[in-house]
């Protein structure tokens, strides 16, 4: 059986990775339509060796869908994600709209596939790239030694922004590189050459909203609503590939060796740990066009009885976003969740 598959946002950075991975992984796509909004209506984007011509999202009849791929953005997901599921499709939606709604289920292919299977509103989400790297990492340690609390320091890198961020590093670098003083865009202040600690909005704690979701998608992952964790998110002068330092903290002991074997045998997971320079992953040598999430730097914390560090690398548009969502469609087609 092949699925009439509806891609929402085909002309964004995560859009265009889903098209890419769909055909790479022959998804066994029926009829393919390419949504955005009027801006790239009527253009053109890639699917395997063919072009698919973009069309407007507003006005759209959803009906004959059978699984949509939203990634453009909260706003447009709280519109239309309803009405696409209302027309029989399964919705895989990338955005934070729906991700702390108790009735859809939150999901890495790797930890929770199951929960596909609980979705009364026919809506699925895809959990935020800097929690799914974390937590393909972080997922096997607990299961073995029960994580009671983990800090955590983000590297991101601009393309988790989107395209528009993308671009404004590259101009920004070139910019700077000519001795021009650039006006900051999409970021509050200069990204090139620098590092911003801030990404989405302030919350009420003095977090941001980053990091927050890292403490809320974590406890529905895992199931688990008593795991602590501290987060500080980095926006970094990188184009592809989030990094983070992860310093977890266990409530059975955990070694490094331990840790190192079950990482070994984990799903999604390589680990690049050799203690020597260049033996440890990185978004430019490793993440970057790359599906695995990448663990390095695998050490005991010193100062704690039960602690453990990890460097854990991946590329945020891909298993961070786009190929968790094409994984949880191959499980729908595949009948796992019902
Ligand atoms: P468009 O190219 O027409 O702006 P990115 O995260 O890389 O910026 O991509 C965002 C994606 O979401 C793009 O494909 C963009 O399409 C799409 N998008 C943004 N706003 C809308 C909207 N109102 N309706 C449909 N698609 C939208
Ligand atoms: C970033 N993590 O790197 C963000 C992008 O909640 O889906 C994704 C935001 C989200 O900027």
């Amino acid at each position: 059986r092949r699925f009439n598959v509806a891609v929402v946002g085909a002309t964004g950075v995560v859009g265009e990775a889903m098209l890419s991975i769909l055909a790479a992984r022959k998804f066994p796509v029926g009829r393919l339509v390419t949504l955005a909004s009027g801006r790239s209506a009527g253009g053109h984007v890639d699917f395997g060796d063919d072009e698919v011509l973009v069309q407007e999202l507003a006005g759209f009849d959803p009906a004959g869908i059978d699984i949509a791929l939203f990634s453009a953005g909260g706003e447009v997901s709280r519109e239309y994600a309803p009405k696409f599921a209302a027309a029989g499709a399964v919705v895989i939606d990338n955005s934070s709209a729906f991700r702390n709604d108790d009735d859809v289920p939150l999901v890495v292919a790797e930890i929770n596939p199951e929960a596909i299977g609980q979705r009364p509103r026919g809506i699925i989400a895809n959990p935020n790239c800097s929690t799914m790297q974390m937590l393909v990492a972080l997922a096997p340690l607990h299961r073995e030694a029960h994580i009671e609390r983990i800090n955590v320091a983000t590297y991101q890198s601009v393309s988790g922004a989107g395209r528009a961020a993308t671009e404004e590093l590259g101009r920004q670098t070139a910019a700077l590189l000519s001795f021009q003083t650039p006006e900051p865009e999409r970021f509050p202040v200069q990204i090139a050459f620098n590092l911003i600690p801030h990404i989405d909005e302030f919350q009420d704690n003095g977090y941001t909203r980053e990091e927050m979701k890292l403490v809320w998608e974590t406890r529905r992952i895992l199931g688990d609503d008593s795991i602590q964790v501290n987060a500080t998110a980095v926006r970094v002068p990188v184009f592809y590939g989030h990094s983070e330092a992860v310093a977890i903290e266990t409530r059975d002991k955990l070694s490094a060796a331990r840790a190192r074997e079950l990482l070994e045998a984990a799903p999604g997971v390589v680990v690049v740990d050799d203690r020597s320079p260049g033996g440890y992953p990185t978004p430019v040598t490793h993440a970057s066009g790359n599906d695995a999430v990448y663990v390095g730097r695998i050490r005991e914390d010193i100062s704690h009885p039960r602690g453990l560090n990890l460097w854990v690398v991946s590329d945020n548009i891909r298993k961070g976003a786009a190929l968790n969502a094409v994984q949880i469609a191959e499980l729908l087609v595949a009948g796992q969740g019902g």
